[in-house]
């Protein structure tokens, strides 16, 4: 097929075309996914999160090119903040990663919200397109904990947690849940007063913890630091071969069950519209003869039969 071979070419377009089947439809990510499976699960996952404007998509811009200088084939997968609730006034300097596009490394926003899953789903199947399009590492930007439907550490094989020292909470969101995630710890904007004090804070919070992680001063703005990082990314990409192993059973193990779970669900969705069972205690309920936990263990028992 044309469009395998193109794919695997990295040509842009065809792997623009592959990521919106797999964000948009089903039936023909099934037939994709057939094709290119064998060829996938090879990339490191590189997980960049922390606080809205934090400076990750500068980071990543940067850091890309300095990867590509490193001898690697970096892409780029933003998880796109822009349909964030709350995040609009904070958003509006935020950084479009153009440069590292220009220098030849893809990069493609995704949805952060969906249906319940979807979101986990497509990034998982980006992934592999792109995986199959020969890049590695797959760089994945996504604001901090909790804030997305995806947690990233699950994903990632390594996770790096920005953060700034220009923020009067930083030492808050340093405590608030992402100090056991990270392998390597960023204080970006270190050309901004503070950056010693949030430096020594992290250190003295996460310094140590038994994966001993790296903690590094960035600046995007006075070019500091970055190529430090990429070398940081790159030796930490070697040694966490073993455990890319292990983390991609992990995370096949979900997704399997998330796979069968849904099959399940749509099957019995389809199997309760016409169930007599059903219709029997929705009329009890309706009476108020049964309370809706009673009905409901009821049915399910009789669907299990
Ligand atoms: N002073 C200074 N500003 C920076 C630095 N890095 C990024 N910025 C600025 O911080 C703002 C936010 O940068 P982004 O790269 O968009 O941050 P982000 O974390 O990707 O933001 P979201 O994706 O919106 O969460 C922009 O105005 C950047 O120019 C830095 O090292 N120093
Ligand atoms: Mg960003």
């Amino acid at each position: 097929m044309e469009l395998l071979a193109d794919l695997k070419k990295g040509k842009r377009g065809v792997i623009a075309k592959a990521i919106s089947i797999v964000e948009n439809d089903q039936g023909e990510t099934k037939k994709l996914l057939k094709k290119i499976f064998k060829e996938t699960g090879n990339a490191m996952i590189i997980g960049i999160t922390g606080p809205a404007g934090a400076g990750k998509s500068s980071l990543i811009n940067k850091t890309a090119i300095e990867l590509k200088k490193l001898g690697l084939k970096p892409a780029v997968l933003a998880i796109d903040p822009t349909s964030h609730l709350t995040g609009g006034a904070i958003l509006g300097d935020r950084v479009r990663m153009s440069e590292s596009t220009d220098s030849g490394t893809y990069i493609r926003s995704i949805a952060s919200r969906g249906a319940s899953g979807a979101v986990s789903r497509s990034l998982r199947n980006s992934i592999r397109v792109l995986e199959y399009a020969g890049f590695n590492p797959i760089i994945i930007e996504s604001v901090g904990a909790g804030q997305t439907e995806v947690e990233i550490s699950n994903i990632a094989d390594i996770t790096v947690v920005v953060f700034n020292p220009n923020t009067g909470d930083s030492i808050q969101t340093i405590k608030s849940g992402l100090t056991e995630i990270g392998d390597i710890y960023l204080v970006n904007k270190s050309d901004l007063p503070g950056t010693n004090q949030l430096f020594d804070a992290v250190r003295d919070f996460i310094g140590d913890s038994e994966r001993n992680p790296k903690i590094l001063k960035t600046s995007v703005k006075k070019n500091s630091g970055i190529k430090a990082f990429a070398k940081a990314l790159k030796d930490m990409m070697s040694a966490k071969k073993k455990i890319q192993k292990e983390k991609l059973l992990e995370r096949l193990e979900v997704e399997l069950k998330d796979i069968v779970l849904n099959n399940i669900k749509e099957k019995m969705d389809d199997m309760l519209d016409s169930d007599k069972t059903f219709s029997k205690y929705l009329k009890k309920l309706q009476s108020k003869s049964i309370d809706p936990f009673q009905a409901g263990d009821k049915i399910t028992k009789s669907l299990l039969k």
